[in-house]
């Protein structure tokens, strides 16, 4: 799923004349591994999750809130757990 938000950009040549440009930023929902593991050993750990919703990560474009440490506290890898 991604997002596109569209933003209006108003120019006005030296003749005067105004013409509107649209540039439109389209960005996944989805972020990657590479951007949550913050540490880069290879796992998202509580540690990656920490820094980023210290960091206030907004997943989803639309302001960091509940939602976005939602998603993040569920990125959080399994860790394997020897049993004797
Ligand atoms: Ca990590
Ligand atoms: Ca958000």
């Amino acid at each position: 799923m991604t997002q596109a938000r569209t933003y209006p950009i108003i120019v006005t040549a030296q003749d005067g004349t105004v013409k509107t440009f649209s540039l439109q930023i389209v960005r996944s929902s989805e972020p990657s591994k590479e951007i949550l593991d913050t540490n880069h050993d290879g796992f998202i750990s509580i540690d990656d999750v920490s820094k980023l919703v210290l960091e206030q990560f907004d997943v989803d474009g639309n302001g960091f809130d509940s939602n976005d440490v939602m998603y993040l506290l569920r990125q959080i890898e399994p860790r394997f757990v020897k049993m004797k």
